[in-house]
């Protein structure tokens, strides 16, 4: 029997992909290949901050032994692998598209560049078979998605498209901690009920994005690389199907104040409120906020955790390929 699907057959996942001849080389051979994401570039920091961190954290994968796979889209192919051109054009060309998993097919008939999510990018790393990836921070539980104590607002329900894609795609990604503009303890609750392991590394605490503390005690930790590798392959072994997260605390050096992040996300979170931004522009107006309010600290951090989670994420790559 025909069906409505059966007129044209657009092309499948697979076939959207189109891998740089490393990264292929890499996957075929079974060497250590970790996917780094594309919106902290295109909508995530500023440039030129955006394309230096974009090769920094790209460096640090090499230096740590793995062959780097940054991913956005273009031209209704996901390119898995983009060359130094291609960052420069993701991280300065205008009306970039923000692909998740609800906006991946808008933003491949869409036929420009689109970004892709932490969502899209755990979808195109599990397909081109890719077990590791690096972010900066997960999206997640918005706070007021389940309204505001107090306040007579109703619920946003804005909860970030990665919070599924983790409880159903089998990837291991490293972040430093879900984003701190996000209600955090709702955000570990909801990987909980999806059955997600949030793993901690060196700390018995969640790190909190742009600061090492967060005053939340973490689901479980790890002491280090080699631990967490085991924790991959056991789970992985397992087939739950889901993925496993991993948070790594930004480095002292570059590390924003708890008690200073907090007030300036409760002015970033009022001025948005104030300015009705909502959807998918939340997270990029209130990151964007933040560096205004912190005068750029809030970006100094950031940079600082995205390589580092990339070294941590080649190292962890390095580790799970030898087991
Ligand atoms: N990490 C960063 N900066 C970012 C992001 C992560 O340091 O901008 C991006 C990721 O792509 C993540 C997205 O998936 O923010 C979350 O967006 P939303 O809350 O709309 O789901
Ligand atoms: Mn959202």
């Amino acid at each position: 029997m025909k069906t409505g699907h059966e007129h044209s057959t657009p092309a499948g996942l697979h076939d959207r992909l189109a891998l740089a001849p490393e990264v292929a080389d890499a996957i075929a051979a079974g060497r250590p290949v970790v996917a780094l994401e594309s919106t902290l570039i295109s909508h995530g920091l500023p440039y030129p901050q955006s394309v230096e961190v974009a090769r920094a954290a790209e460096l640090a994968v090499r230096e740590s032994g793995a062959v780097p796979a940054t991913i956005a889209i273009r031209g209704g192919r996901i390119i898995v692998g983009l060359d130094e051109g291609q960052l420069v054009t993701l991280a300065t060309a205008k009306g970039v598209m923000k692909a998740s998993r609800p906006s991946l097919s808008l933003a491949l008939i869409g036929g420009g560049w689109a970004a892709t999510t932490v969502s899209a990018t755990m979808i195109a790393a599990a397909a081109a078979g890719i077990d590791v990836f690096a972010t900066g921070g997960i999206g997640g539980v918005h706070r007021g998605a389940l309204g505001m104590p107090g306040k007579s607002a109703p619920p946003t329900l804005d909860i970030s498209s990665d919070l599924e894609e983790l409880a159903r795609t089998p990837v291991a990604v490293v972040c430093a901690g879900p984003k701190a503009i996000l209600d955090v303890p709702a955000t570990l609750e909801y990987l909980e009920t999806r059955g997600v392991p949030v793993v901690a590394v060196g700390t018995a605490e969640m790190p909190a994005f742009w600061s090492r503390e967060s005053g939340i005690p973490a689901p479980a930790s790890v002491p280090d690389v080699a631990a967490a590798a085991r924790l991959v392959a056991t789970h992985f072994g397992l087939g739950l199907g889901s993925g496993v997260l991993f948070c790594v605390p930004v480095p002292e050096a570059d590390a924003y104040p708890l008690a200073d992040a907090r007030a300036a996300v409760e002015r970033a979170i009022a001025d948005a409120a104030a300015a009705e931004i909502e959807g998918p522009a939340l997270t990029p107006w209130l990151l964007a906020r933040m560096a205004e309010i912190t005068a750029g600290r809030s970006v100094r951090a950031n940079v600082a955790l995205i390589v580092n989670n990339a070294r941590f994420a080649g190292q962890l790559a390095v580790a799970f390929a030898s087991i």
